[in-house]
């Protein structure tokens, strides 16, 4: 099967001559002996895997043989490499793109002698020793670890971020960091220099391997140039530039993402309120989404006014059908701040049932909460639960806003399926609020699009979005926008 290696995976010239260098770079996938194994590996990819290194670890040959063609069959179906583990002859039968080889499985210059120059050859290393050795040998990338303890593998040595930093001065090689690393811990490891993050676990065994995939490969954009990431905002317009479209654009543009938008409907508004609502066709709705998302390298898609059932639909359809997972913060939006409803009626059953389970946040206040559970949610530990529910609901991860509470702060409560994680802030008195569910939601986009990790991201949205509060200047007559631009500069 051809491979599209010479295209992705070229960084530095390797000494054994090879003109096109390779580039490793993002999640590099590493199989175990696990029940529903293709099934795991095939959800994993859709999340966006660079590599896929195959572990044959107890298996038999022809076993191994039957399988290492189903998973080879299943990455150049998504143009991702397939490097088999240890086993040099296997790696030569399946005609993989490469091998992996252990400090006990022979030597790369054998490797290579056997594969040829086009084949792409790891070698596992634990200190600067092995690492040189492994470059002089014409190695393509190195594996290196373990950086933190695992389960996953017996290991006798632990050189963590710090080793990692110290081998990354010395070496031009691209560096796969290996052992432990997971999407609460890869920043750290892709700051001490890592190119890729080799993981077992924290994909395979999660609950949604595309998840864990997209949130790892999400974390290589924290080095990349500003504007750092991609965010697409599906909205309605808000005349007035408080809330909307705009608000979404000025705060990815402020907080340093690159916005893209799509439009689903045009309000004539202001401060006061929403004049007049002039919706889109669905097919227009399309086109746009066809327009930008066959183009741009998109992140993380940030929904707000969704308007129609129809749209709703299109964009649940055509978010399902992407072969790669696009991060969706969803912001159900359905009532502007004066009171008109900004969701027909009939669309709540459609975004419950076709959109929810789809995103990746959902980002309610406490009136949008109520309306999807229909009950009444006037406590602390009643948003608690709703978000417990909400994801039960299918929505991966749920924050449910407190601002509409009383008290002294504001206070949010960010579910992740197993764990609840509380963000509170000073709550300030003020009429300028309008836009703030889009800004606050944008602004979380923008930070994951960033690579950072979900529990900073609305942190540091929460941050912003007080600020954005505490800072706005009168404007209009009715509930005036937040202060976009003096907060991004705080
Ligand atoms: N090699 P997980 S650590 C296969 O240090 C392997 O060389 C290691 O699995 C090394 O992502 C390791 O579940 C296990 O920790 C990685």
């Amino acid at each position: 099967m051809p491979t599209t290696r010479r295209t992705k995976l070229r960084l530095v010239t390797p000494p054994h001559g090879d003109p096109s260098p390779l580039s490793i770079k993002g999640v590099y996938l590493i199989t175990d002996q696990l029940p529903n194994l293709l099934d795991r590996v095939r959800t994993a990819l859709k999340g966006g895997i660079t590599m896929l290194q195959y572990r044959t670890k107890g298996s038999s040959y022809a076993d191994a043989l039957a399988e290492g063609t189903a998973l080879k069959r299943l990455c150049a179906a998504h143009a991702v490499s397939f490097i088999v583990n240890d086993n040099l002859t296997l790696a030569h039968e399946l005609d993989a793109d490469g091998v992996h080889l252990g400090q006990e499985d022979g030597s790369p210059v054998a490797a290579r002698r056997l594969l040829g120059p086009d084949k792409i050859i790891g070698v596992s290393t634990h200190n600067l020793e092995e690492a040189l050795q492994a470059q002089a040998d014409g190695a393509d990338y190195l594996g290196f670890g373990a950086i933190y303890p695992t389960e996953s593998k017996a290991v006798t040595q632990i050189p963590g971020t710090a080793g990692l930093a110290a081998i990354r001065r010395e070496v031009a090689l691209p560096i796969v960091a290996i052992g432990g690393i997971s999407p609460a811990n890869a920043c750290r490891v892709i700051e001490a220099g890592a190119d890729a993050v080799a993981v077992i676990s924290s994909v395979l065994s999660a609950p949604r391997p595309d998840l864990a995939a997209a949130e790892l490969r999400l974390l290589f954009n924290r080095t990349v140039p500003f504007p750092r990431g991609t965010v697409l905002t599906v909205a309605g317009s808000d005349s007035s530039g408080g809330a909307g479209i705009q608000a979404d654009l000025k705060t990815i543009t402020l907080l340093g993402s690159y916005g893209a938008s799509v439009l689903t409907a045009l309000t004539a508004q202001n401060t006061r309120g929403v004049q007049s609502i002039h919706a889109l066709p669905p097919s227009f709705v399309k086109d746009q989404l066809n327009a930008v998302l066959s183009d741009l390298p998109v992140d993380v898609v940030k929904t707000g006014m969704l308007h129609t059932p129809a749209i709703i639909s299109l964009l649940a359809e055509q978010l399902a059908e992407r072969p790669r997972l696009l991060p969706t913060v969803i912001d159900p939006v359905m009532v502007a701040k004066g009171g008109v409803p900004l969701l027909e009626r009939d669309a709540i059953a459609v975004f419950i049932r076709e959109l929810l389970p789809q995103a990746y946040l959902l980002t309610p206040n406490l009136p949008e909460a109520e309306r999807l559970l229909n009950r009444r949610i006037t406590t602390p530990a009643e948003m608690e639960q709703a978000a417990r529910d909400l994801h039960a609901l299918g929505a991966a991860n749920v924050l449910v806003k407190g601002g509409h509470l009383t008290g002294s702060e504001a206070h949010d409560i960010l579910y992740d399926g197993a764990a609840i994680h509380r963000f509170n802030a000073e709550r300030i008195f003020s009429s300028a609020t309008h836009g703030t569910g889009c800004t606050f939601a944008s602004a979380i986009a923008s930070f994951l699009a960033q690579g950072e990790p979900l529990v900073e991201a609305v942190r540091r949205a929460k941050q912003f979005i007080t600020t954005a509060i505490r800072l706005a200047r009168p404007m209009g007559k009715g509930h005036g926008p937040v202060n976009h631009y003096l907060a991004a500069k705080e």
